[in-house]
């Protein structure tokens, strides 16, 4: 039976990956709204990733015998004034995650729960590839492109990422 802190850990996670995922689903619609099909299809990709997030944890405590417990999802934001913009809240949110994460691993080691370290670890490293691949978009965003034909190139780029889901644990 899984320590019952861990559980209720746990459980925020999975509001928190929930939340991403519509996080993501409201970025979707903002690029849809102005037309960059490109940029929409990494929002695709990462709320879909977002939503295996939160089913891994959701998977996981069924497995270890705990009671999943879904919570209301905050309203994301629906605004923003350019791509760049969306990135950058992107990278915020991130590392916000790979804090939030961070103090899940610590409620693990707390109870000394070292399969659940070990299953988290997963998160913590995923995030660490999900903060540099936002980070280079960024960079791109920030450093090299200043005008719209720059904007179509990365919407191009962005167009070709695709969703394999993820191995969990
Ligand atoms: Fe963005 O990795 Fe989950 O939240």
């Amino acid at each position: 039976m899984i320590n019952e802190k861990l559980e209720k850990a746990i459980n925020e996670q999975i509001n928190a990956e929930f939340y991403s995922e519509y996080f993501y689903l409201s970025m979707y619609a903002y690029f849809e709204r102005i037309n960059l099909q490109g940029f929409k299809n990494w929002m695709n990709v990462q709320l879909q990733e977002e939503h295996a997030h939160a089913m891994g944890l959701f998977n996981y405590l069924h497995e270890r015998g705990g009671k999943v417990s879904l919570k209301q999802i905050e309203q994301p934001k629906t605004d923003w004034s350019s791509p760049k913009e969306v990135f950058e809240d992107v990278l915020k949110h991130e590392q916000l995650v790979t804090s939030k994460i961070n103090a899940l691993l610590d409620v693990a080691e707390e109870v000394n729960d070292r399969a659940a370290v070990s299953f988290l670890d997963w998160y913590l490293k995923e995030q660490v590839e999900e903060e540099s691949n936002v980070g280079n978009v960024l960079k791109t965003l920030n450093l090299i492109c200043d005008d719209k034909q720059c904007l179509f190139m990365i919407d191009k780029e962005l167009a070709t990422r695709t969703f394999n889901p993820p191995v969990i644990g």
